[in-house]
């Protein structure tokens, strides 16, 4: 390719796709129809083939201050030329102190302190045993249980896999979840409220199927209720309106810890830092991952209370309070990038941004409704859910060619089952919302 020739047209470049094998992908079929990208700049990728793609899922719900913003690039460039990486255990290095403290300073009052992971899944499973390990450093041990619900992703390690409810993500590997773990319905009923407009009104009665699991299992046998306070890879399911109120109540009551999974609802996806300020609810846990560096270095994490770091803090002072951590716990590209991307979503005031965009982006997803199968249309912050009707004997096929067409004509969105999820950049402009819009719905008339 010569010096001018713009990025990414040559497929002749393109690499063997044999040897990587995919997450969560068809990879045979995939290598037969691959779309690689090459670059990317704001709310746009580039193609292969030199074409610009709008990203209308912030890569997988990650870059919501836009992807390469200059402000993180340079955070991060800086970084690599001073510091690349400080041994994590008995030594660390300034900026993952600083970044904890910028977190705990923006996040809701509660929370104080912050512990650091690679990715949302190492999050869950670090808050699993947090949960866990707080019961039995104040002497509360027999609380082992862990609570999830129907619908809910909590990555992929084995402890968020137990508590999520995806069946084709827990099948395989059933004789190996952890035991003691049993879920809540969850919350998506279409005859009771489709196509309703951010919290559905019916449906805060299922919250007490929580009161039922605790008079099954009784209350000093459950350690955590784990739930995403907005289900997002279930399909954009927003809590009715009641319901994490009642969930509150019941964990409250009953000693049980309550952890809000916000790796998708954090960093402005509802329109907030964190749901609590969106739904006022205030769980005992956050984990977060994806948006905290907008998606440029990856970090996750767990925001505690005093009062569960507190009961850590016993024992003698040269002891380990907590067995756990990661070689790569609060990196220092990771933690560049956070800092940076924190000040960008605050000078850019992104997360307000959110939510005056999001009445325009609830008027723009739900104008869908009425197209040939369109069963549902769900919204909440800058996220939404478009569900199709499955063609009888082939589920998914009909989102999976929806997304195709949205990617050939320039759109990236998200399909899984027959949802197409969407979820843009908090930079994303109204005319790209209206974009975006028209391209599914294109492909959803281009669909039989
Ligand atoms: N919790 C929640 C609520 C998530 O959404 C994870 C944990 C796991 O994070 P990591 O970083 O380990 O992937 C997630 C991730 C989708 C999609 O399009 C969603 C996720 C990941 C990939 C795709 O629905 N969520
Ligand atoms: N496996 C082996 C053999 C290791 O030595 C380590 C870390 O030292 C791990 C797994 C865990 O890796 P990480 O700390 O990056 O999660």
């Amino acid at each position: 390719m010569s010096d001018t020739a713009p990025i990414g047209t040559s497929k002749s470049e393109r690499p063997d796709l044999d040897a990587l094998w995919m997450p969560f992908t068809h990879n045979r079929y995939f290598k037969k129809n691959p779309r690689l990208i090459v670059a990317a700049e704001g709310v746009h990728y580039t193609s292969e083939d030199g074409r610009q793609i709008l990203d209308a899922l912030s890569g997988l719900w990650c870059c919501n201050a836009g992807h390469r913003h200059p402000k993180i690039v340079e955070a991060v460039k800086a970084q690599l030329d001073t510091l690349d990486y400080a041994v994590a255990f008995q030594a660390h290095h300034p900026k993952a102190f600083e970044l904890a403290e910028k977190l705990c300073n923006a996040a809701p009052d509660a929370f104080k302190h912050a512990f650091f992971t690679n990715s949302g899944s190492e999050a869950c499973d670090t808050a699993l045993k947090i949960a866990l390990a707080y019961h039995k450093a104040r002497g509360d041990g027999s609380r082992f249980r862990l609570i999830g619900r129907e619908k809910g992703y909590h990555g992929v390690g084995f402890g968020g896999m137990s508590v999520g409810g995806m069946v084709a993500n827990r099948k395989a590997f059933a004789s190996a979840l952890i035991p003691g773990v049993d879920h809540l319905p969850h919350t998506h009923n279409i005859e009771q409220m489709a196509y309703s407009r951010g919290q559905p009104t019916w449906g805060a009665h299922l919250a007490e199927d929580l009161a039922r699991l605790i008079a099954l299992h009784d209350a000093s046998t459950i350690a955590a209720v784990m739930i995403e306070p907005m289900q997002g890879s279930g399909g954009v399911i927003v809590p009715p309106v009641g319901y994490l109120e009642r969930i509150r109540e019941l964990c409250t009551a009953h000693g049980i810890l309550l952890i809000f999974d916000e790796v998708i609802t954090g960093f402005g996806r509802i329109g907030e830092l964190f749901s609590p300020d969106r739904f006022g609810v205030t769980p005992d846990l956050i984990t977060f991952a994806k948006g905290i560096t907008s998606g440029m270095v990856p970090l996750g994490g767990v925001l505690a209370t005093a009062e569960i770091y507190d009961a850590f803090m016993q024992g003698p002072e040269h002891m380990v309070e907590f067995f756990h951590g990661y070689t790569y716990s609060g990196h220092p590209l990771a933690c560049a990038a956070g800092i940076a991307a924190l000040e960008v979503y605050e000078s850019e005031d992104l997360f307000k941004r959110a939510r005056t965009l999001e009445p325009i982006f609830e008027q723009a997803v739900h104008a869908l409704r009425g197209e040939s199968h369109v069963v549902d249309i769900r919204n909440c912050g800058l996220a939404a859910a478009i569900e199709l009707m499955p063609r009888a004997g082939a589920p998914s096929t009909r989102a999976m060619e929806v997304f195709h067409q949205c990617y050939d004509n320039g759109v990236m969105v998200r399909y899984g089952g027959d949802t197409i999820a969407i979820g843009p950049p908090l930079t994303i402009s109204e005319d790209q919302i209206g974009m975006i819009v028209d391209t599914i719905r294109d492909a959803i008339r281009a669909t039989a």
